[in-house]
């Protein structure tokens, strides 16, 4: 029914805001699917593991694979078939992580990469994405503090990740809005209901929630 996807750098408050939006959309009466990616269905979990966990090296086209392939299976798996049942699907990240890690950060060709996206996502687009906005350091200090584990491209340099803010930063079209998430949590999920409101053109209400 609708399909909002939360997006940005490492340690931006993805998940933070995904649990908060579900949790707020149920309490307002709507059915709400999360989804985090790449993961979710069996198929996707081996292909996050490959990609984010794997001590192999692997040419880049490979990891864009990787990442592909656990997005086809949970667009195809989960995600349309929440949507055809009428229910809200929140995802912590989709196709435009892609654009930013892959071709931004990697370097892979943006054509090529987006017809790639095509093919795994079948046409499928989110009616709203949400992209948290945060300084590297920021982001990284967050992580840490949260005592997560980094993973293979969280161990990337500064200068990748700086690409990949800057490619989310860049990024523009239909249903796509930017919040400055070194905000409180309180200021970004109060912007982000609006949206999130809007979007699911409902009257969705903050007060008892
Ligand atoms: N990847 C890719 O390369 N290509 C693709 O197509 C896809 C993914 C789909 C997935 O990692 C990796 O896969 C990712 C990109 C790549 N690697 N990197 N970088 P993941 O799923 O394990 O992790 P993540 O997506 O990077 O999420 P994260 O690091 O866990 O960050 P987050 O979800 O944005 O943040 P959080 O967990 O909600 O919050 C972090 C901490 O900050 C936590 O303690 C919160 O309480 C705190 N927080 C949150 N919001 C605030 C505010 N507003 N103020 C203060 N503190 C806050």
């Amino acid at each position: 029914m609708t399909f909002v996807v939360v997006e940005g750098p490492e340690g931006a408050g993805k998940s933070t805001l995904v649990r908060w939006l579900g949790t707020t959309l149920r309490a307002a009466g709507r059915e709400v699917l999360t989804v985090r990616e790449p993961g979710g269905t069996p198929i996707a979990e081996a292909a996050r593991k490959l990609a984010l966990k794997s001590r192999h090296d692997r040419a880049f086209a490979a990891e864009l694979f990787l990442f592909l392939a656990a997005r086809a299976d949970l667009v195809e798996r989960v995600i349309r078939p929440a949507l055809a049942d009428g229910q809200i699907v929140i995802a912590d990240r989709f196709g435009l992580s892609t654009i930013a890690y892959q071709v931004a950060g990697r370097g892979l060709p943006q054509a090529d990469v987006e017809a790639a996206l095509r093919i795994a996502t079948g046409g499928l687009t989110p009616d709203l994405t949400i992209v948290l906005d945060i300084p590297v350091a920021v982001g990284r200090q967050r992580q840490q503090v949260a005592g997560k584990v980094k993973d293979r491209i969280e161990r990337e340099d500064d200068a990748f990740h700086t690409r990949v803010r800057e490619a989310y930063r860049s990024a523009s079209g239909p249903g796509i809005i930017h919040i400055d998430a070194s905000q409180s949590k309180k200021a970004v999920q109060d912007t982000a209901w609006r949206a999130v409101a809007a979007t699911t053109g409902r009257a969705l209400s903050l007060r008892g929630v």
